[in-house]
């Protein structure tokens, strides 16, 4: 049993295991599963459990919300209208933690939107590694309607992800946009006509994924990762560290072996 597995009374959060991948349900349907206090606190719990767990042989992870309007409402506006400086604070610095903790993770991470992914919602799609959303999904950072700003890094990842100038138009205007129009500014890579078909096509998308070396996809997703905040040289550096570090692992010596040998790889993740 793995760490997360012992994990008991969770209130907020759902997760079942398909083909080797976890899938985890926010898990909050009569507030169309915003964030509280209480479902960060599980969510981060959740997280560090699996960053810590030596067990963890799961090759990736999809993120959704349970049910099918909503993937994440946004932070919960009734907790945060009566938080002063230090309570917000604190609550950012949780909400910005978890997405964190979703970006470092060593496997893939997928978030399926399934509904709505509006401020603190979409600011969690956006530190997964990419997003997959359904054709009536609605996305948007509408902070500055409620005389907020994205406090969990919509204010960094949203421009890097579609660029300075469609960033600060869409959270100037506070603007929700349609699945349609998240794909076409590049906020999500695939969309599917309902939840089921979503779940399928993230989790056939691991299928192509886990086909590969595991060492080598953690690795280049840390080294993606860290090379987003670094000037190019640095991040060409950390690239060729990786690159060379890889030549006396296990995966390397068979997969350059199986495709000289015209066989598929057996790949062990070391
Ligand atoms: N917070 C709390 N409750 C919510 C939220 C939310 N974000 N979203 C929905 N709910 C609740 C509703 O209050 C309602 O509860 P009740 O039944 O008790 O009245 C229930 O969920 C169902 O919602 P609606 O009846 O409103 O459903 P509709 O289908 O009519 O509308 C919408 C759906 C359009 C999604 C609507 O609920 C809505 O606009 N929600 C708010 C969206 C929003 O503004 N999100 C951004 C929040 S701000 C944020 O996320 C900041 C993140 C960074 C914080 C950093 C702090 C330091």
């Amino acid at each position: 049993m793995t760490n997360f597995e012992k994990l008991n009374q969770l209130k907020f959060l759902k997760y079942e295991i398909q083909k080797n991948v976890v899938i985890l349900s926010i898990n909050r349907p009569d507030k169309l599963n915003a964030l509280n206090l209480d479902v960060l606190k599980e969510l981060k719990a959740f997280l560090i459990e699996i960053h810590s767990d030596k067990n963890f042989t799961f090759k990736g992870m999809i993120v959704t919300g349970d049910g099918e309007k909503a993937f994440i409402a946004g932070a919960d506006i009734k907790e945060m209208s009566a938080m002063n400086n230090e309570e917000a604070l604190l609550f950012g610095q949780l909400g910005q933690e978890v997405t964190l903790l979703f970006e470092k993770m060593k496997i893939p991470v997928i978030a399926a939107v399934n509904g709505f992914a509006l401020g603190g919602g979409l600011e969690i799609a956006m530190s997964c590694d990419f997003i997959y959303a359904v054709t009536t999904a609605k996305m948007g950072l509408p902070e500055v309607s409620l005389g907020l700003i994205p406090g969990f890094g919509g204010t960094q990842r949203l421009s890097k992800i579609i660029g300075r100038n469609q960033a600060r138009e869409m959270i100037y205007t506070g603007k929700n946009v349609t699945a349609e129009e998240a794909l076409s500014l590049g906020i999500v890579n695939k969309l599917f006509s309902n939840k089921a078909e979503l779940i399928k096509g993230a989790l056939d998308t691991f299928e192509k994924i886990t086909k590969n070396s595991p060492l080598a996809v953690s690795l280049v997703k840390k080294t993606m990762i860290h090379g987003n905040d670094l000037m190019v040289e640095e991040g060409l550096s950390l690239e060729l560290d990786e690159f060379s570090l890889l030549f006396s692992s296990n995966d390397m010596k068979e997969g350059t072996a199986a495709f000289l040998e015209k066989r598929l790889a057996d790949f062990k993740g070391n």
